[in-house]
């Protein structure tokens, strides 16, 4: 009250509504007026500004009134906190069942046919990258989706050591190779631009649109892409949803991300989906910001989303029950509701056990669950999606995961906030809506980058560690296993430990997407008897490169421009490019190879440049 004098009529009225909200604790601290006045104005226009986010998330109603988006995240907060300390499930009353989907084998007849759907089908497509996550547990300074040189000499997170190419120079290359394939495979005269939206935060907005610009978009048009910033939601101090102050600073309140299902309503009222319609587009496909293997995978899935007309197609890998992964399961309520949707690992067990199965999250006898594994990429088709977002308005059902300090769930050890999840969107989906998932061999479509080194090292025998260091051999392992399935005698792996990991080490194969993005493009460019050693590096940065009758054993690198064709062949034996283990602990080595554990030495390599059109023989004999 003594501040009164301080504060215009809105100002007021919004601290009479947190008042009675049973927020007056946010003023106890508060100095006498005249002093730090400019904080507690800074304090309003923070509770104003952090709240009409809410305005914008929830549904329609609260947009006349400030006050409704503040009530409406204060009341969900409460019913959501109540649930949480009796250990609601949110699935009490459905009963799980196996939905339908699409279980697809690499490079089989049925999916090479569905690749070759995916790629004339992608120039209808727009991809969205959830990118607003700071990647707490990977404990990395630098942005996990960009390459950051010379501002604070931080190098993000790259996807493999071997070119250095980070991830989001490796999504932005699929996506133009797509374009081009798309195009070619349609005998389309004009080329559509797919457009491209990078979901960033606070944490991850600048570096990720200054690396953009110094990398001129990694040969992407700069007009297709649009970074959309999620904002942060106040964060929560205990069960009666009493907002958080900063630690350092009692004039603001603290704040944390929202979660990645934002990404719905900032599509929605950045107008863009009405604009996508208008241009003819058809699906939008989300991802996220760490997996190396993903455009590996989108081909094949995009195809059966347009074969098999599904509004909402979950990517999904087999999974192995009680893994440390979300089930996509079909829920049936009594009262005639029914969705497919992602339910997290720690709830399908219970879940199945209400349900009565004795076993609850149990293989079946294919030795998997029989609940796909969810890994959080997913296409949805453009004209029911806007539908449903025009009565939604994106908001997306929200949760509250509160870390309690003890059994009694009375008090938490760190201030919580209400988040949301993008793979939720189905659940407000009609029963009608057509909602399936594909599955993909794991070896080809997921291993995403999570865990730091510490945590991964940690991690229990035969569960995926999700590091960068599994997720590079990764990439080896899959594209080693491509070219074998190819016809390519490639050496098997050796076991080898980094950063306190055992990983299987394949020889370090690596191909720009303009290479080759579907099996039936590989197989094409593989001819003959081709063998690769176990010790060898092969990087092809071209579009139109054979390999024919090639015995690979060391280091080879080759350079093209599109309308080089360049044949590769005979035998090429050198020192090649090896592994030197590194301790992420040794801070003498940068980051971004301290997180993988290890360096790669340049013995000796053959590398050749082709920067002319025409057609060239590489065969030496040595
Ligand atoms: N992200 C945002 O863009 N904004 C945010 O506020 C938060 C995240 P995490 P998560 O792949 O195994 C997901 O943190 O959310 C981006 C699925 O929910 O890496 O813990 C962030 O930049 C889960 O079902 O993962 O778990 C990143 O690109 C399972 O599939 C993405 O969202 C799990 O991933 C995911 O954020 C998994």
């Amino acid at each position: 009250v003594k501040n009164l004098c301080l504060l215009s009529p809105d100002q007021i009225e919004l601290g009479k509504m947190l008042v009675e909200m049973g927020q007056s604790h946010l003023f106890q601290q508060w100095t006498d007026p005249g002093v730090e006045d400019d904080k507690k104005k800074a304090f309003f226009a923070q509770v104003s500004f952090s709240f009409s986010i809410a305005i914008e998330f929830y549904s329609c109603e609260a947009k006349f009134k400030l006050s409704w988006g503040l009530a409406s995240y204060i009341k969900n907060a409460r019913e959501l906190l109540a649930g949480s300390k009796v250990g609601k499930s949110p699935y009490d009353g459905f009963t799980p069942s196996v939905p339908t989907g699409e279980i697809l084998s690499f490079g089989d007849e049925n999916f090479i046919k569905y690749e070759e759907a995916g790629v004339k089908e992608a120039q209808n497509a727009a991809f969205v990258l959830v990118a607003g996550g700071l990647g707490e547990r990977l404990g990395y300074n630098g942005i996990k989706v960009d390459r950051v040189i010379g501002m604070d000499n931080m190098v993000a997170l790259l996807a493999e050591a071997t070119t250095r190419t980070c991830f989001l120079q490796l999504y932005i290359e699929a996506i133009l190779a797509l374009q081009e394939g798309s195009c070619r495979l349609t005998q389309g005269t004009f080329q559509k631009d797919i457009p491209f939206v990078i979901m960033t935060s606070d944490d991850t907005h600048t570096r990720t649109l200054e690396v953009l610009e110094s990398n001129s978009y990694f040969g992407m048009k700069p007009t297709q892409v649009k970074l959309l910033k999620q904002e942060k939601v106040a964060c929560l101090d205990d069960n009666d949803a009493r907002l958080a102050l900063d630690p350092h600073n009692k004039y603001q309140i603290q704040t944390k991300p929202h979660g990645h299902g934002d990404v719905h309503c900032l599509l929605y009222s950045s107008g863009l989906l009405k604009v996508w319609l208008d241009a003819g587009l058809r699906w939008v496909l989300f991802f996220q910001d760490t997996n190396g293997l993903l455009f590996k995978a989108i081909p094949a899935s995009l195809g059966v989303s347009a074969t098999k007309q599904y509004q909402v197609n979950s990517l999904a890998v087999q999974r192995k029950a009680k893994e440390a992964m979300g089930g996509i399961t079909r829920l049936t309520h009594s009262d005639g509701r029914s969705m497919v949707i992602n339910v997290e690992y720690n709830q399908l067990d219970p879940l199945l056990r209400a349900a009565g199965h004795p076993d609850g999250d149990a293989d079946c006898e294919t030795g998997y669950s029989p609940f796909p594994g969810n890994i959080n990429q997913l296409i949805l088709e453009l004209g029911p999606y806007i539908e449903e977002l025009t009565k939604t308005g994106g908001a997306i059902k929200e949760f509250v995961n509160p870390k309690y300090k003890d059994a009694s769930k009375t008090s938490f050890r760190s201030s919580t906030r209400l988040e949301c999840m993008m793979q939720d969107y189905p659940k407000t989906l009609p029963p009608t809506a057509r909602v399936g998932f594909t599955v993909m061999d794991k070896w080809l479509a997921y291993a995403p980058v999570k865990n730091n080194p510490e945590d991964a090292s940690k991690v229990p025998k035969g569960n995926p560690y999700h590091s960068a260091t599994s997720g590079e051999m990764a990439i080896y392992r899959a594209n080693s296993l491509i070219l074998v399935k190819a016809g390519v005698q490639v050496e098997g792996p050796v076991q080898q430990v980094f950063n306190g990991q055992e990983v299987e080490v394949w020889p370090h194969i690596t191909w720009k997407p303009k290479w080759g993005l579907t099996f039936s493009e590989i197989k094409s460019k593989v001819r003959q008897s081709c063998s690769v050693s176990q010790r060898s590096t092969m990087v092809l940065k071209g579009r139109d490169i054979f390999l024919e009758d090639l015995s690979l054993d060391g280091a080879l690198i080759i350079n093209s421009i599109d309308g080089a064709e360049v044949k590769v062949g005979g035998s090429i034996q050198n020192k090649g490019w090896l592994l030197e283990r590194i301790d992420y602990k040794d801070t003498s080595s940068p980051e971004e190879l301290r997180i993988r554990g290890f360096k790669i030495n340049k013995l000796e390599q053959l590398e050749q440049t082709y920067g002319e059109p025409g057609k060239f023989i590489l065969k030496p004999q040595c």
